[in-house]
């Protein structure tokens, strides 16, 4: 846990006491402030309040004396409404900070690698972590992404955090000059909470705020709001611009053509790798991923020659895109935190011969977005509340069986693939839904379906995530 003992005096009331809020109130009252916490849910404050923080309802008390308000990322304090709470601290002219402002206040001597986008952030975080960790520098790893801020370990003026940054976070922190910060891509989320399409690229370009010469911007420009944000970065010429992309050459930076990685940073063009050689990079959009990781690296200085053997031996994240099973040549794929139509669109785009597995609770998206892709779909198995409605939405389309449980799919889909014994054939668990009508959360259904996997029939060479096959 980060020491938070510059706070040592102040009273700072703490807004949310979930995952981030309650790390802060925690890290806090260690430091010798005087928290003063709240939370909307009955149950959060009296696990809190059990854990001997002091609960008092910020939204109808007094704020004289507040030196600070620390808000949990998922509590509006401008769109759709300001929390209660977060008006009266405006009110009383009483800062609104985030966990990962104090982090970077707690540990000023330490390096940042911010990343953020729409999509692929979550990855090449872990990833970038994972090519860090390989080459021997002291690092943690989270933010979005796993672990609170305030949780990560102090690292001092050798270390490096490698944070998930979401728009939220990013909206909540005043400038932290992240040495590198990186912006994958931005299609349109969360637009409710930023107020829109300009207020959610604004959060995102945040994430540059407060660089100057000594910082490097690593950008996708792969689409059109990330090419203008590169080109104005470019002709500010503050920082360095490094610009990446996962699918066409790009002067100066680090791109992938067919898979395959370039390194323009000095000039050259040198090949890098094959991204087939990375099991746990599949699609085109891991190779905008594998190019922002690989930009990072090397602007810390590690070896390309080290950075290629950490890509090849990234093991992936749990519940995207991971390898459950590989059982007498037919990949097993656990990808349950797609939980809306876009996220399995892309699941989908890395794959020729799909058995899917899809529904659950519906989304408001459809089905749109996988469109383009039921061509390489053999056979869809549809399980919870949106199977009638996918069924329907597929009919004439591609071939559908409602399975019911994700069980029963995993079972019939296994069945199928298995007969037909095509040599590219996946199992693809994408279900374009989220998990509540079937599973408390995404993580407990990616895990069914590798325990259902694990109890399939055949000569398992590889099970992970619970399976318990090695
Ligand atoms: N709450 C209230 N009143 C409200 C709203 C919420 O009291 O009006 C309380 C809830 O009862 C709950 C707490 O606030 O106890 C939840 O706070 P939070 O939503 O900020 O969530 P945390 O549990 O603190 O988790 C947050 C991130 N969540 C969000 O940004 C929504 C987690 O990202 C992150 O991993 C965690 O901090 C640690 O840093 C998750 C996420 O969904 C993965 N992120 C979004 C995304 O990736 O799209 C942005």
């Amino acid at each position: 846990m980060i020491d938070l003992s510059t706070y040592r005096g102040q009273t700072v009331a703490v807004m949310g006491l979930g995952a981030s809020g309650l790390v802060a109130a925690r890290a806090l009252q260690r430091g010798g402030a005087t928290v003063r916490a709240w939370d909307d849910q009955e149950s959060r404050r009296q696990a809190a309040a059990d854990d001997g923080i002091p609960v008092s309802d910020l939204a109808n008390e007094a704020w004289d004396g507040v030196d600070a308000l620390v808000l949990s990322p998922g509590i509006p304090h401008t769109y759709p409404a300001p929390h209660p709470a977060a008006a009266r601290a405006k009110e009383h002219g009483c800062p609104i900070i985030g966990d990962i402002e104090l982090l970077a206040k707690a540990q000023p001597a330490a390096r940042y690698v911010g990343i953020t986008g729409t999509n692929g952030k979550s990855t090449t975080t872990a990833l970038i972590g994972h090519i860090l960790k390989h080459a021997g520098r002291t690092i943690d790893v989270g933010g979005n992404l796993g672990m609170p801020a305030l949780d990560l370990a102090s690292l001092g003026k050798d270390g490096i955090y490698v944070l998930e940054m979401s728009s939220y976070q990013l909206e909540l922190t005043s400038p932290i000059p992240f040495d590198i910060a990186v912006m994958l891509n931005i299609t349109a989320d969360h637009l409710d909470r930023h107020g829109g399409m300009n207020g959610y690229v604004a959060a995102k370009k945040r994430i540059f705020d407060g660089q100057d010469a000594r910082h490097a911007a690593v950008v996708g420009i792969d689409d059109e709001i990330c090419q203008s944000i590169a080109d104005a970065l470019r002709d500010d010429a503050t920082r360095r611009v490094i610009p990446i992309s996962g699918n066409h050459r790009v002067s100066g930076g680090v791109y992938a053509v067919d898979r395959f990685l370039y390194d323009d940073m000095d000039g050259g063009n040198a090949p890098v790798l094959s991204l087939d050689d990375a099991s746990s990079m599949p699609g085109t959009h891991n190779a905008q991923n594998a190019s922002a990781a690989y930009a990072v690296a090397r602007l810390l200085d590690i070896e390309p020659s080290v950075i290629v053997a950490a890509i090849r031996s990234y093991p992936g994240l749990a519940h995207r895109q991971e390898l459950a099973a590989d059982i007498d040549g037919i990949r097993y794929i656990n990808d349950s935190k797609a939980t809306n139509a876009e996220a399995a669109a892309r699941a989908l785009s890395s794959y020729d011969h799909i058995y899917w597995i899809a529904g659950g609770l519906a989304k408001d998206d459809g089905l749109d977005a996988v469109t383009p892709y039921l061509p390489r779909i053999r056979h869809a198995f549809l399980i919870g509340e949106a199977a009638e409605d996918f069924g329907r939405a597929l009919e004439g389309k591609i071939d559908t069986t409602r399975s019911g449980d994700l069980d029963a799919a995993v079972r019939a889909a296994h069945a199928m693939a298995q007969r037909d014994g095509h040599p590219d054939a996946v199992v693809l668990l994408s279900p374009a839904c989220a998990s509540f009508d079937q599973f408390p959360n995404f993580e407990e259904r990616g895990r069914r379906f590798c325990r259902a996997v694990a109890a399939l029939p055949g000569s398992a060479r590889t099970i992970r995530n619970d399976g318990g096959v090695a």
